[in-house]
């Protein structure tokens, strides 16, 4: 069961979420179900509403206007029931914010995104039955607000003058420059000369990773320079890992796992690594992993700690699905810390979601795996 089994969904209000009938829990799940169903026949008759009433879009977006308009609607369509089943009406808004600022960078017409979430809207008020009509208008209104507000720019995760920025900056450099070999001798002659190994994962290699993802959102780099890059800190990871000092062994197994649908698991290696030198027995399972692997991985490596990471909103019925296979393990299964750019914004999130945990940073991570497990 996903979401809707919660105890909380969204009111029709411009509130926060909150405690609300069975009734208003039902009709969030059956407008967030019905959504993700119908996603493409919605988005499809929204993008010709939307050419219809402004041809000037398509010498814009060419001769496939309908279909980049049917795909990007369909996307909007798929983050807005995501937002409704867990009654965060934040996480639409933010992801509406991230398109505004893409279109932006782009020199694509902001208006645009208004007026495809009008057409949303208009197609959805006349087709979408109630219970649950009116909480996904008010989500698509709360967005389409949010728009007008979306910063024109992200600001660079690397600013200031400490020596690991500046570090981080000349890695960056030399990756997008496609100097592989010299960027990963950057970072790992800096380790061998001194410095400290989580302070090149933390404070170099990641912000570096951060930095290259708002470049390329704001429009300033391409994919291909995204990859070498990212490329480039993967080769580098396991070479850092045997630099790090191991602590006394724990005798306790962590499992770490990005959750189905996410293929960011960068973040997962990284925690993965830290958890070893601070003494656990680790299983890093990588991206996508369904949530019976998850599940008979714990059984299997006897994971006392299973930490998961959802980069989109869309994942996180992914997520919860893995909670909750967790929890059907005897003595409700390991304890559970979650994470990652999905619960972004929305801080309450994962208790509602089942978790033990929630931690924000890697470095939050590591002191709330050792609180729920003390040294003994
Ligand atoms: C590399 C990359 C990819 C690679 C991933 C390769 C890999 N093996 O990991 C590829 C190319 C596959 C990819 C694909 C996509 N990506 Co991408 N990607 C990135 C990028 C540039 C770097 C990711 C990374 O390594 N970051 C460093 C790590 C460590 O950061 P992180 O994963 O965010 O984790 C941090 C926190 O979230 C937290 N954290 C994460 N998980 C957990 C878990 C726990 C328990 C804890 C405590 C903390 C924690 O700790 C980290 C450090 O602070 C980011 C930019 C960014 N801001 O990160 C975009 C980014 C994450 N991607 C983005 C997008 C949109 C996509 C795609 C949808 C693009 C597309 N149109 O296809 C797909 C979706 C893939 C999917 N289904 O999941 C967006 C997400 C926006 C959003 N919030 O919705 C970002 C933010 C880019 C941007 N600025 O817009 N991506």
């Amino acid at each position: 069961m996903l979401l809707g089994a919660m105890k909380v969904a969204q009111s029709a209000t411009e509130k926060g979420p909150q405690i609300v009938s069975g009734e208003m829990q039902q009709a969030a799940e059956f407008a967030a179900t019905l959504l993700e169903a119908s996603a493409p026949g919605f988005a499809g008759m929204a993008s010709s509403l939307l050419l219809e009433r402004h041809p000037e879009f398509r010498a814009v977006w060419g001769e496939d206007a309908s279909s980049r308009w049917k795909k990007h609607l369909q996307q909007r369509l798929l983050e807005l029931a995501a937002a409704i089943r867990v009654g965060e009406p934040a996480l639409f808004v933010s992801r509406v914010q991230w398109t505004a600022r893409a279109f932006i960078a782009r020199e694509a017409p902001l208006e645009s995104v208004v007026r495809g979430l009008g057409c949303l809207r208009d197609i959805l008020a006349e087709r979408l039955p109630e219970p649950g009509r009116d909480i996904a208008l008010s989500y698509l209104d709360q967005g389409a607000k949010g728009v007008g507000l979306a910063a024109t720019a992200e600001s660079s995760a690397l600013r200031g003058s400490a020596p690991e920025t500046r570090l981080a900056l000349r890695y960056l450099a030399a990756g997008l420059d496609g100097r592989t070999r010299a960027a990963e001798d950057l970072v790992l002659e800096a380790v061998d000369s001194g410095l400290d190994p989580r302070a090149a994962y933390l404070e170099v290699l990641l912000p570096a990773q951060v930095e290259v993802g708002r470049l390329w959102h704001d429009g300033e780099i391409g994919i291909a320079e995204e990859r070498v890059l990212t490329g480039t800190t993967q080769r580098i990871l396991p070479q850092l890992a045997r630099r790090l000092q191991p602590a006394a062994e724990r005798g306790l197994t962590a499992i770490t796992a990005a959750v189905r649908g996410n293929t960011h698991d960068i973040a997962m290696r990284v925690v993965s690594d830290l958890l070893e030198a601070d003494g656990w027995r680790t299983v890093f399972l990588g991206p996508d992993v369904p949530p019976e692997e998850v599940q008979r991985a714990a059984e299997y490596f006897d994971g006392r700690l299973v930490v998961l990471s959802a980069a989109l909103t869309t994942q996180l019925g992914d997520l919860e699905e893995t909670i909750n296979a967790l929890r059907g393990m005897p003595d409700n299964g390991p304890r559970i810390i979650v994470g990652g750019l999905a619960l972004d914004g929305a801080p309450d999130l994962w208790r509602r979601l089942g978790a033990d945990a929630y931690s924000a940073s890697i470095d939050g991570l590591l002191d709330t795996a050792a609180d729920l497990f003390p040294a003994t």
